[in-house]
C-alpha cells in the first residue's frame, strides 16, 4: 500500500472552510480592471535536453471508448531496436519516474516498481502510465476495476486499456523493437495479470510481482474473513480524489487506541466520511466471499484463459499486503502449463516489494547476501531479456527459484512445493498440540477430553504488534512492512494466548509449503477469530547476532473467522462450548529450523488493529456491530485423540524418526 505518512490532524480543515467563505463573497463584487504586467512565465516551456541520458516524452494515450490515459515514456539516448517495460499504476507515474530531479534515468526513477538493475542493465525503454481515474489519465476510477462481464458491463477494463496502451506503443516509439514485457509490484503487480487476459501479441512476458488477487482470501482487504481495518487509510486515499489530495485524520498516536476507541470498522469509516468513496459501501455490502470476491478472484479468472505470455511471479514470504496472490495464481496457472515454459516462480524473503530494494536483510534477520540484487541480475533480467531481446541468449532460470530461510541459500526447483530440483514432494506432517503447553510429532493417545483454555476479551485484544501501532504506511521512520518478523515474545507472555513448543531440536526440520492448520476449539461465544503463528524460536544465546538470543520469528501465520467455518459466503453462528473443527492454510514457508532452535506454535482469538474485532455474539454483518455485541468468551483448544489439534507441516526429508526431541 502506497501510503505516506508525516500527516496528522492540522487547522487546514478549517482553513479551507475560511477560504470557501471569503471566495463566495469576493464573487459577487465585479473585478475591479487593474494594468498587467507581462507574464514571465512561457504559455509552455520546453525543457532543456542538455545532459540527459534519456528522453522524456509524455504522451494521452488514447484508450478504445475515447478515454485518454497520460503516459510517460522514458527512451535512454541512441536507443534503438530496444524493448519496452512498461509499468501501469495508480500511484502516479510522474512520481514514480520524477524520483529527483536528475538528467540519468537511474535517478529519475523512484525505487518503487522501478527494478533498477534490470530496466538500466538491459537497456530498456521504461514506460510508466497512470491508470483511468487516477493522477494525469482521464475517465473514473474503479479499485482494481473488474473485468468486463458480471461487475463490468462497460466495454473497457484494465485488460483492455492494457492492450490499447501496447498497440499505441508499438505505432509511436519508433526506438523499440516491438516487443513489450510488463511488470510491477502489487496493484502494480494486479494489473500485469490483467494484461495476460486476451493479451496484446506484442506482449511477450510478464513479471508480475506480489499481486493482490484475491482481495478477501488473503491479500490486501480481508484474511479469510477478518477485515484489514488498518487499510481504510489506503481506501479513503486512494478513491476520495483523483490524485490522493483526501487525507485520512487521525487524533492518536497509537492506532491500537483510534481503532479500539472507534468500535467497529464501519463505525471508524463512518467517522471519516468514507461512506462517500464507492469502493467502501461495496465493501461494507460484502463482508462475505460472496459472488462480488469470487468473480474477481484473478486466480481463477486467470485459470479459464488460455495459457499464451511467459510469466515470472513472484511471492515474498513476509508480504504483509499481498502474501497470498502470486502463490494461487501460481497453483491455478501451472498445471495448464504443460511445456514448463509459461509460468516461472520466485519466492524471496522480502517484506513487500522488497526484491527491488536492499535485501540483505529484513527487520532483525539476515540473510547474508543481498537477495534482491540477485533476483534482479540473476533471475529478472535473464528472464525479460530473453523473451524480449532481438537474438537474446538462451535463458537457464530454473521453472522455480525459492529462498530458504535459516540455511540462506537459494534453491533452484522444477515446480513448487517441492523439496530439490528432481521433485522430493513434501510430506504433509502433522505437529500436534500435546499436554504441558508441548508440541510433537506423536498423535494424541489419551481418550480423556483434554483441552487449555483462555479468556479472549474484545476491550483487550491481542495487538498484532509492540504498541504504539504504526499505521501501515512507508515513508521515513515506518516499521509497518517488516511487522511479519516482529518478536512474538511479548505475545507469547499474555493469558489470552496459547503456546505450544518442542523441546530444542536435535537435527534440523526442513518445511516447503503451506502449513495447514487443523484446530479443533469451542468458544462460549457465538463467533469467533482464530489466530494460529508457526514459529521459529531461536536458542537462548546466539553469539554473532546477540539480539536474536531467544527471538520467536513467525514463520507461517494467519487468521480464521470462525463463522466462515461450513461456508466462506454464508456465515453461520458457532455452536456455545461445541468443539468444532477448523482447517485453514497458512502462507507458504520455505524454511529449516535449524538444529538447536525449538518450533512454536501460538493460538490466540484476536490481532488487533490490523483486523478489525470478532465481537463473539454473532451479528449478521461486522461492520455493523454494536457495543454491546463485544462480549468476553471462554477459549477452548482441544488436544485429545478424538480433538486433535495440529499443523501439518510440508515436511521435506521424510519423517523416518520425528526429527524432534531431547
Ligand atoms: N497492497 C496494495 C494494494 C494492491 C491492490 C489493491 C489495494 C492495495 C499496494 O501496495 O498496491
Amino acid at each position: 500500500m502506497r501510503r505516506f505518512e508525516g500527516w496528522r490532524a492540522t487547522g487546514a480543515f478549517v482553513g479551507a472552510f475560511a477560504v470557501a467563505a471569503l471566495a463566495a463573497r469576493a464573487a459577487d463584487t465585479p473585478a475591479p480592471q487593474y494594468p498587467q504586467l507581462p507574464s514571465e512565465t512561457p504559455a509552455t516551456f520546453t525543457p532543456s535536453p542538455y545532459g540527459f541520458d534519456h528522453e522524456r516524452r509524455e504522451a494521452m494515450v488514447p484508450m478504445r471508448d475515447g478515454v485518454k490515459l497520460h503516459t510517460v515514456i522514458l527512451v535512454p539516448k541512441g536507443a534503438h531496436g530496444a524493448p519496452i517495460l512498461l509499468t501501469r499504476t495508480p500511484y502516479s507515474a510522474d512520481e514514480l519516474t520524477t524520483h529527483r530531479q536528475s538528467a540519468h534515468l537511474g535517478s529519475a526513477l523512484d525505487g518503487y516498481d522501478n527494478a533498477l538493475d534490470v530496466i538500466l542493465g538491459g537497456g530498456y525503454i521504461r514506460v510508466v502510465q497512470d491508470i483511468r481515474g487516477k493522477y494525469g489519465s482521464e475517465g473514473d476510477y474503479v479499485m482494481t476495476r473488474p473485468l468486463r462481464g458480471p461487475q463490468n458491463a462497460t466495454p473497457v477494463d484494465e485488460s483492455t486499456d492494457a492492450y490499447d496502451t501496447i498497440e499505441w506503443l508499438t505505432h509511436n516509439v519508433p526506438e523499440s523493437n516491438g516487443k513489450v514485457g510488463i511488470l510491477g509490484i502489487s496493484y502494480d503487480g494486479h494489473l500485469p495479470l490483467m494484461a495476460l487476459v486476451h493479451p496484446h501479441p506484442a506482449l511477450k512476458v510478464a513479471a508480475p510481482m506480489n499481486p493482490m488477487v484475491d482481495g478477501w482470501k488473503g491479500d490486501d482487504w480481508f484474511h479469510n474473513g477478518a477485515f484489514r481495518q488498518q487499510g481504510l487509510p489506503y481506501i479513503l486515499e486512494q478513491v476520495a480524489s483523483r490524485d490522493n489530495h483526501v487525507k485520512w485524520w487521525s487524533n492518536a498516536f497509537d492506532d491500537y487506541d483510534l481503532y479500539l476507541d472507534a468500535g467497529s470498522a464501519g463505525e471508524l469509516a463512518r467517522r471519516e466520511g468514507l461512506e462517500q468513496v464507492g469502493f467502501w459501501r461495496k465493501v461494507l455490502a460484502h463482508p462475505s466471499y460472496d459472488s462480488f470476491w469470487r468473480d474477481q478472484a484473478l486466480d481463477q479468472e486467470l485459470a479459464a484463459e488460455p495459457l499464451g505470455v511467459p510469466m515470472m511471479l513472484v511471492a515474498g514470504l513476509w508480504d504483509a499486503e499481498d502474501i497470498y496472490g502470486a502463490l494461487a495464481v501460481y497453483r491455478a496457472l501451472k498445471p495448464k502449463d504443460t511445456a514448463g515454459d509459461k509460468v516461472f516462480l520466485t519466492i524471496g524473503p522480502w517484506y513487500h516489494g522488497q526484491e527491488i530494494d536492499d535485501g540483505s536483510s529484513l527487520g532483525k534477520i539476515r540473510f547474508g547476501q543481498d537477495t534482491s540484487a540477485y533476483f534482479q541480475r540473476e533471475i529478472l533480467l535473464p528472464f525479460l531479456d530473453h523473451y524480449l531481446k532481438d537474438g537474446a541468449p538462451a535463458m537457464d532460470v530454473a521453472p522455480v527459484n525459492a529462498f530458504q530461510t535459516g540455511t540462506n541459500v537459494w534453491r533452484k526447483l522444477r515446480s513448487w512445493p517441492s523439496g530439490c530440483l528432481d521433485g522430493c514432494a513434501p510430506k504433509p506432517t502433522p505437529l500436534y498440540l500435546e499436554p504441558g503447553h508441548a508440541l510433537g510429532f506423536s498423535p494424541p493417545a489419551t481418550a480423556r477430553t483434554e483441552f487449555d483454555e483462555y479468556v479472549s476479551d474484545p476491550a483487550k485484544p491481542v495487538p498484532y504488534r509492540a504498541r504504539p501501532i504504526q499505521p501501515i504506511a512507508y515513508g521515513p521512520g515506518m516499521t509497518w512492512p517488516i511487522w511479519l518478523t516482529d518478536d512474538q515474545r511479548e505475545m507469547s507472555g499474555r493469558t489470552d494466548v496459547l503456546v505450544y513448543t518442542t523441546p530444542v531440536l536435535d537435527r534440523a526440520v526442513e518445511v516447503s509449503g503451506s502449513p495447514l492448520v487443523n484446530l479443533v476449539a469451542a468458544t462460549s461465544g457465538t463467533d469467533a477469530d482464530w489466530v494460529v503463528k508457526l514459529i521459529d524460536v531461536y536458542p537462548p544465546e546466539v553469539p554473532v547476532h546477540p539480539e536474536l538470543g531467544g527471538y520467536q520469528l513467525m514463520i507461517a501465520a494467519d487468521i480464521f473467522r470462525g463463522r466462515y467455518r461450513e461456508s466462506l459466503e454464508t456465515p453461520k453462528a458457532l455452536e456455545p462450548n461445541a468443539p468444532l473443527a477448523y482447517r485453514f492454510e497458512l502462507p507458504a514457508a520455505n524454511h529449516v529450523f535449524l538444529p538447536g532452535h525449538r518450533i512454536m506454535v501460538q493460538v490466540q482469538s484476536s490481532w488487533f488493529p490490523l483486523y478489525d474485532r470478532n465481537p463473539q455474539t454473532f451479528v449478521p454483518n461486522i461492520f455493523l456491530a454494536k457495543p454491546q455485541d463485544y462480549r468476553a468468551a471462554t477459549v477452548r483448544v482441544y488436544r485429545s485423540a478424538r480433538h486433535a489439534s495440529f499443523v501439518e507441516l510440508p515436511l521435506v526429508g521424510g519423517v523416518k524418526r520425528p526429527a524432534v526431541m531431547h
